[in-house]
């Protein structure tokens, strides 16, 4: 078959294209996955790569070959697409994590779907395409990242974007926790394995900027990889975000490195304090330590926190809430991340759930976990999704922002608490102008700043001799917060 255009596509959910709303989350980062599969197609080729999040698509064009991805959320969308340009006679595939999952809902939309990760199965299917042999159906069995084609950043908008340096350095994670879309995805191969340490950081050279943020699910989640990239990171100048597990930052000295090599913010998986919920969804990993101590560590690194945490496991009663919110706000967490428990088809709970009859829709514009689809055991599900919604007023409120805040050492650490959680949380409205207005890259150094290295308490009596050098510091700081 003779491709000559080829449109690839990241479908929005409707929330993220309302004329009258967009939440900067949506704005945040490019289409990475995209990116990485069109590496793997010829450059001569007419490529063009739209993100609905951030663009009206132009749906009268006629492409030769549309790839599209689907999340669960954006699944309906993906469909309407894909039966509008194979209506049009464009060759339509179809892959990602919601297709994985249910191969047979995706497959009436395409010519062909791909299950798991596409670094083996998109470049078989390319070849296949072009000798007029493709299949309707490939599957991925061979995990590995070495000898990757460079992402076809070249594609990317980068001015659409707060967060345009989204890397990814692994794929998966070593755990198992029955809530993650990960083992159903990575099922018949791997579900864990890294980039070669080199090429990560030619990776990372290439990125023009200081800012890069890690998407990986687990950064820290091999020692031996990630001590040698954060090493090799280090004297780069630049600051980075990424996730990683409650373990991972208590064992050895690991996160020292992390901190020397620029690590300023970490999403951190606490999910829930209470031990029977921990062992009930498989997050063993974080059982038996001490959360205080995960944010006593960070804290003296001066590394901010956003926490992870989920409501609505089984044990959950309508206590979890304030029980959940006092913590945060009393530990000193920046920002927090909530959830209404979600069992996502192919994962471990929506199996069980759906064997006792307790998955009540399957609707999946409402799987994004901030509606309740299942039946709760220890509260209704109006109780449920009332107290999710209370648990975010509740840590955002300007009080408690400021309480927060007030539980680092250092003052500086303390305003870049307060400056980072009432800016993504307190100015939504100002973020959808600056959305509309096309000005997000203005905001990139500010961002930057304030994800600047703190001067810990421990430092600073460690230091004193050099105070006037870290005062200076202070002040450039404060001025590019400010702008
Ligand atoms: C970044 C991210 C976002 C970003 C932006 C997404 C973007 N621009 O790509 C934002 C913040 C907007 C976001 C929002 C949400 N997200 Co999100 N997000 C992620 C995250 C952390 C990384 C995605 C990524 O870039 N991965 C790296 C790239 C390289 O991998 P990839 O995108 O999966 O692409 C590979 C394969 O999937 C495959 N592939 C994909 N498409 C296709 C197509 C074809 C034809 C082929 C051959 C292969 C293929 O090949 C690619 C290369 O291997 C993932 C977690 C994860 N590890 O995947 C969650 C994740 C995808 N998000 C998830 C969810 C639930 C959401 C929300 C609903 C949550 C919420 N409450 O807000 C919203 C709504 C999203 C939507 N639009 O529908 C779930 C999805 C569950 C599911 N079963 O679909 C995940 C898995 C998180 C989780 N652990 O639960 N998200
Ligand atoms: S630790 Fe995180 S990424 Fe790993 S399996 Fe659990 S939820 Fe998924």
């Amino acid at each position: 078959m003779l491709i000559k255009r080829v449109k690839m596509i990241l479908p929005a959910l409707t929330e993220a294209t309302s004329p009258y709303w967009r939440p900067i989350k949506y704005s945040l980062f490019p289409p990475l996955g995209l990116a990485t599969l069109a590496a793997y197609l010829d450059p001569a080729l007419e490529i063009s790569l739209q993100d609905e999040h951030v663009e009206r698509l132009n749906l009268d064009d006629n492409p030769d070959l549309v790839v599209i991805q689907v999340y669960i959320t954006n699944a309906y969308r993906a469909y309407q697409l894909a039966d509008h340009y194979r209506a049009r006679g464009a060759y339509v595939a179809l892959g990602g994590l919601h297709v994985t999952s249910l191969p047979d809902e995706a497959a009436p939309h395409a010519d062909t779907i791909f299950l798991g990760p596409g670094e083996d199965t998109f470049p078989k299917f390319v070849k296949d395409l072009a000798a007029g042999t493709p299949l309707r159906r490939y599957e991925s069995s061979v995990r590995t990242l070495k000898s990757l084609p460079p992402i076809r950043r070249d594609l990317i908008q980068r001015h659409r974007y707060l967060v345009p340096n989204s890397i990814v350095v692994s794929r998966g994670c070593p755990h198992h926790c029955t809530f993650c879309y990960k083992d159903g995805f990575f099922e018949g191969g791997r579900s864990f394995y890294t980039q070669v340490v080199d090429d990560a950081l030619a990776e990372i050279e290439r990125l023009p900027g200081k800012h890069l943020y890690f998407l990986d699910d687990h950064l820290l989640g091999s020692t031996k990889f990630a001590r040698a990239l954060f090493r090799g990171m280090r004297g780069m100048g630049g600051v980075f975000q990424g996730a990683a597990t409650v373990d991972s930052i208590l064992r050895d000295d690991l996160i020292e490195d992390a901190a020397a090599a620029g690590l300023r913010s970490l999403f951190v998986g606490f999910e829930t304090l209470s031990n029977d919920g921990l062992a009930g969804a498989g997050k063993r990993q974080n059982l038996g330590h001490s959360y205080r101590e995960v944010v006593k560590r960070l804290d003296s690194l001066g590394i901010m926190i956003n926490g992870s945490f989920v409501f609505g496991l089984d044990g959950d009663d309508r206590d979890v809430f304030r029980r959940t919110v006092d913590w945060a706000v009393e530990a000193g967490i920046t920002t927090a991340t909530f959830h209404v428990l979600t069992p996502y088809p192919g994962t471990q709970l929506f199996r069980e759930m759906e064997a006792r009859n307790r998955i009540v829709t399957r609707n999946w514009d409402l799987y994004d976990t901030r509606h309740v689809i299942y039946r709760p055991l220890c509260m209704s599900p109006a109780e449920l999704k009332y107290g999710y919604d209370w648990a975010y007023r509740e840590f955002y409120r300007w009080s408690n922002i400021f309480k927060a805040s007030t539980a680092h050492d250092s003052v500086k650490h303390q305003l870049k608490h307060f400056f980072y959680s009432s800016g993504w949380k307190k100015f939504e409205q100002a973020w959808d102008l600056v959305i509309r207005l096309k000005q997000l890259s203005q905001l990139r150094p500010m961002l930057e700043a304030v994800l600047s290295p703190v001067q810990t308490r421990r430092q600073e009596v460690g230091e004193l001799n050099r105070v006037d050098v870290a005062a200076r510091d202070d002040a450039d700081d404060f001025v590019s917060v400010k702008l």
